[in-house]
């Protein structure tokens, strides 16, 4: 069955005058960009879940994708024509990462020794694969969403068994993140909410979630795991209320719990704009709070008010979140996994292929964009010169806390302040950006 791709060549860097259509006209890995390669800076990762796992069925109908490993039961012989198909993808693509959940590599199992057995023999083969074909491990997680067992939570769920078959997920999955070298660990917590608050105890399910990252945190150390953990933000879908609706969200649950210097976020286009934000601004909150990990690159519709996890296509918008993700300093162990799915129309082989280019080629640009908005010092240059009162003075008293309300109040009264209005150039700012989205 690793027979699915072998009509595909190897995809290769050609330029951006290049006619083949399956080639990158953009993603040079080797290219130079501030100081390191494109493929360093990108680190890009393709996910196993909706290119391997998902076979085009929606609620209205039948798969419609024909990948032969998902035609029966998914037994271990399924499981490691996936894994074949799966590494066969990434050694043509050239992607340097992937990314797994622990149930969509395995067989199936039921039990917790079926689940630890099954999953032990798959994380053998993984590694195989891996060594052979040189791919590595942006992040694993544990899927803590799709069995029934969790239909009312994993670790927020009211009966504490629940949570201990999460917890051996967990601990299984990090583990084998470990294991396998992987940068990071994820937690998205897809069940992690309510439907209806009739039913919840916010209070205790958010006590339990707090603990329960605080043992995976506890777990990391114990095993000597020096990847990161990162949390997902997502505000509803598969429940109404998710805890961790957004990165401020997310940060305010790190500090009740303790957690904040522990535990950072993978920001994902599609969940910031379901939560009412943009691309950026997740991607800045994250950094002005210290905790910006990993990003799981895509796009939402526009028209559509649910998670259509498509795969990006809109050059200003990734032009501006590279912007904000190399303001920070870039990607350390995390980088740009596509949790995106190919439409349910594109039922071919090369359809994978398109999006992933497509994708890569995007990121490209965005980045080089990026890098030039950075050298021109133009929006950081504005930036720096309206915040420059608070370097010296007042301002500056203020902020270290030598000056107190009554203070400043004087200070106030003393200079009889009357600040003129100074205007924000926002149009000034957004004709920056257009000039250098190309
Ligand atoms: C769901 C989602 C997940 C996480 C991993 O919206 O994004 O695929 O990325 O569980
Ligand atoms: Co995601």
């Amino acid at each position: 069955m690793s027979g699915y791709f072998d009509h595909i060549d190897p995809i290769k860097f050609e330029g951006p005058d290049s006619t083949t259509d399956l080639a990158f006209k953009y993603y040079d890995p080797k290219k130079i960009i501030m100081g390191k390669t494109m493929e360093e800076h990108l680190r890009v990762a393709v996910c196993y879940w909706h290119n391997f796992c998902w076979d085009g069925a929606d609620v209205f109908g039948g798969p419609t994708f024909n990948r032969p490993w998902l035609a029966g039961t998914n037994d271990q012989a399924a499981a490691d024509a996936k894994l074949d198909a799966a590494f066969s993808f990434f050694e043509k693509l050239g992607n340097p990462f992937f990314c797994f959940h622990d149930t969509d590599v395995m067989a199936a199992a039921e039990t917790p020794q079926e689940h630890i057995e099954n999953f032990a023999v798959i994380v053998d083969k993984i590694e195989a694969k891996m060594a052979q074909t040189k791919t590595k491990l942006l992040w694993g997680t544990a899927n803590m969403f799709s069995h029934p067992r969790y239909m009312s939570g994993a670790s927020t769920n009211p009966n504490p068994d629940v949570v201990a078959f999460g917890a051996l997920q967990v601990k299984h999955c990090l583990e084998a993140t470990h294991r396998l070298g992987g940068a990071g660990y994820v937690m998205w917590g897809g069940r992690e909410g309510y439907e209806t608050i009739l039913n919840t105890d916010v209070g205790r399910e958010m006590d339990q979630l707090g603990r329960f990252v605080n043992m995976v945190v506890e777990h990391k150390h114990k095993i000597g795991f020096k990847g990161d953990i990162w949390i997902e933000p997502k505000p509803h879908e598969p429940t109404k209320h998710q805890y961790d609706r957004d990165v401020a969200t997310v940060y305010g649950f790190l500090k009740t719990y303790g957690l904040e210097n522990e535990v950072g976020v993978n920001i994902e286009p599609n969940h910031a704009t379901l939560a009412g934000h943009n691309f950026e601004h997740e991607v800045e909150m994250a950094n002005a709070f210290g905790i910006f990990g990993s990003i799981d690159f895509n796009r939402g519709d526009p028209q559509n008010g649910w998670d259509t996890d498509q795969f990006p296509y809109d050059l200003r918008e990734n032009t501006m979140a590279l912007y904000y993700i190399l303001r920070g300093g870039g990607f350390k162990n995390g980088g740009a996994n596509f949790d995106a799915k190919v439409r349910r129309q594109s039922n071919d082989p090369e359809d994978l292929f398109y999006a992933h280019i497509g994708g890569m080629d995007l990121l490209a640009r965005a980045l080089e964009n990026a890098a030039d908005l950075i050298k021109s010092e133009k929006l950081s240059g504005f930036v720096d010169n309206r915040y420059k009162g608070w370097d010296s003075g007042m301002g500056k008293k203020m902020l270290n806390g030598k000056a107190d309300l009554d203070d400043m109040a004087a200070y106030a009264l003393k200079t009889n302040i009357s600040p003129a209005p100074i205007s924000g150039r926002q149009e000034y700012l957004e004709n920056i950006v257009t000039y250098h989205t190309k």
